[in-house]
């Protein structure tokens, strides 16, 4: 019986290391593959719900932006790298609750990166291939 209760107590405190290590539930996502030209994003809470996004080359595409954060302005664009200098594409700012489609023109293979500008720190990877 002594024992039973020992492995339980070993067992929790495991999981409560790996919630911990977990960062509590948001992992950083550096890779990921397009499937089609209509890619989803959602601002919650002042953070996307990926941290990464991924469209095919060459070919325009779509990003259906929702804004579920009330009275708090985000948008999604995206840039050559993190330096954030360069912007590939602009997304409108969308102010409270609303979803916005932008309309992106076709963009070369390559490893981005996507922001909110108003937020720098909600950001990602952007892959086009
Ligand atoms: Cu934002």
């Amino acid at each position: 019986m002594r024992k039973l209760a020992l492995l339980c107590l070993a067992a929790a405190g495991t999981l409560l290391l790996a919630a911990c290590s977990g960062g509590g539930g948001t992992t950083t996502v550096t890779n990921c593959s397009p499937s089609g030209t209509n890619l989803s994003v959602t601002a919650k809470s002042f953070v996307f719900d990926t941290t990464c996004l991924a469209a095919p080359a060459n070919r325009a595409f779509t990003i259906a932006f929702h804004n579920e954060d009330g009275a708090t302005s985000h948008n999604v664009s995206i840039y050559t790298d993190s330096s954030a200098r360069k912007p590939l594409f602009q997304g409108k700012i969308v102010v409270g609750v609303a979803t916005e489609r932008y309309d992106v023109k076709a963009l070369p293979a390559g490893r981005y990166f996507f922001r909110c500008d108003v937020h720098p720190q909600m950001n990602g990877t952007f892959i086009v291939k």
